[in-house]
């Protein structure tokens, strides 16, 4: 049948969003239930340190959307969820997600990013199997750039033909559990979707990766460590407009297909670091350290430290009309504003476990 989903649904769509209490799923449910207010929405998170309850806060009124406390390893919960929620469409974020901590302990990524995803997708196959294959049912699955590998300066940024080479725990899982995913679609006749997206910053962003951890420390007057020599390039997304290429998938998109999402936007971790610091020396009214890039520390790098993140998203801009909205400029001004305005929702983060963490990494 050649309808789109666009046209094709009258009937409430039911989206089951996993990991939607972490950075990016938080913000894809707060973008869906304000832009499809009439679709249900079922976030699906086991909350982890990664997840957080608040970020979803204000949603709790919003007659279309649920929160279950769950993990996606859980086969008779998701089954029984599945079903009493008559879902037609996962969203799957839901992952182990930081780097370093895939080099301290590998094992929970295997667990969730490939074991979970493994069991999301026999359940959603046994349901959609259930309802007699409808074309419209979609499984979504979020992945990174990151299973691609490393680029060396002059390589051309990563295509959806790229082969994988993932180089660290976390971008390992990652490529089995896209393997999984295109697997089902391929065998099966599965309704699938991949993504893979380059890093991306915004509201929300848990306290450990490059971005909030600079601005945090900036704001506590604590030293700013960059790994290695600084060099390293990566390829900067506005999460607003991550949730903007996933709905464009998802109205738009071929089944089967993979779509790689980015903004254009490689930038040097140390020219990164600099940035953020003179946005936070004119922006922020008093800072114990100013100038910022007078915390500026080269640490050790990390092991097995991908060199080059870029990534081609030239598919989902001409087949499906996507297109990035804010520069990377505009993107950190705004992540600093929102990381100044919102000390209540990052000062909880940094509880006792989380400085264990810092201190292990970081020593
Ligand atoms: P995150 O770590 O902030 O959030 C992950 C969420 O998943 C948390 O809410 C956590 O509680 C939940 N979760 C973890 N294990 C679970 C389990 N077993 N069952 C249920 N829930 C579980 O991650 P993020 O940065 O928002 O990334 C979301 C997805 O996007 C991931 O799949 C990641 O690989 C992918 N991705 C991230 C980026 C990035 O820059 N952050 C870029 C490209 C792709
Ligand atoms: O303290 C730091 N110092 C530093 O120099 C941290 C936390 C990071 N870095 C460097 C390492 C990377 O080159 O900054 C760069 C970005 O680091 P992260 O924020 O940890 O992101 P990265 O490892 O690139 O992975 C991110 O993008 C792809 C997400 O965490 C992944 O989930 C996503 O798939």
């Amino acid at each position: 049948m050649a309808f789109s989903r666009q046209t094709q649904i009258s009937k409430q769509r039911c989206f089951m969003v996993t990991g939607g209490a972490g950075f990016i799923g938080a913000n894809f449910v707060h973008y869906w239930c304000a832009k499809y207010p009439n679709d249900r929405v079922l976030v699906l998170d086991a909350l982890t340190y990664a997840g957080n309850r608040q970020t979803l806060a204000s949603l709790d009124g919003h007659p279309n959307f649920r929160f279950v406390q769950g993990d996606i390893c859980d086969r008779p919960l998701i089954d029984a969820l599945l079903q009493d929620e008559a879902v037609d469409t996962i969203v799957h974020f839901a992952a182990e997600s930081h780097v370093d901590r895939s080099i301290l302990g590998p094992a929970a990524f295997v667990q969730t990013n490939v074991v979970g995803t493994f069991t999301l997708l026999e359940a959603f196959r046994q349901h959609w199997l259930t309802h007699d294959r409808p074309t419209d049912f979609r499984f979504h699955h979020v992945s990174t750039d990151e299973v691609y590998g490393s680029l060396a300066p002059d390589d051309p940024a990563f295509a959806e033909t790229t082969p994988y080479a993932p180089n660290s725990p976390y971008s390992a899982s990652k490529a089995g559990s896209d393997h999984l995913v295109r697997a089902y679609h391929h065998t099966y006749g599965m309704p699938t979707t991949i993504t893979n997206c380059s890093n991306n910053y915004g509201p929300y962003h848990f306290p450990e990766k490059l971005i909030p951890l600079m601005c945090i420390n900036i704001l506590m007057g604590k030293p700013l460590p960059v790994y290695g020599d600084g060099q390293n390039v990566r390829d900067w997304l506005y999460v607003k407009d991550h949730c903007s290429a996933i709905d464009a998938v998802l109205t738009k998109g071929k089944v089967g297909e993979t779509y790689n999402v980015g903004g254009n936007n490689e930038v040097k971790n140390l020219d990164l670091v600099h940035l953020l610091c003179e946005l936070m020396d004119e922006m922020a009214p008093d800072l114990p350290v100013r100038p910022a890039q007078e915390l500026i520390t080269f640490v050790k790098d990390r092991p097995g430290h991908d060199r080059r993140y870029a990534i081609n998203s030239t598919k989902l801009q001409t087949e499906l009309g996507w297109s990035p909205s804010v520069t990377v400029q505009e993107g950190l001004r705004q992540t600093v504003a929102w990381f100044l305005a919102n000390e209540s929702w990052w000062k909880p983060l940094l509880s006792e476990e989380y400085q264990a963490y810092y201190r292990k990494v970081y020593a």
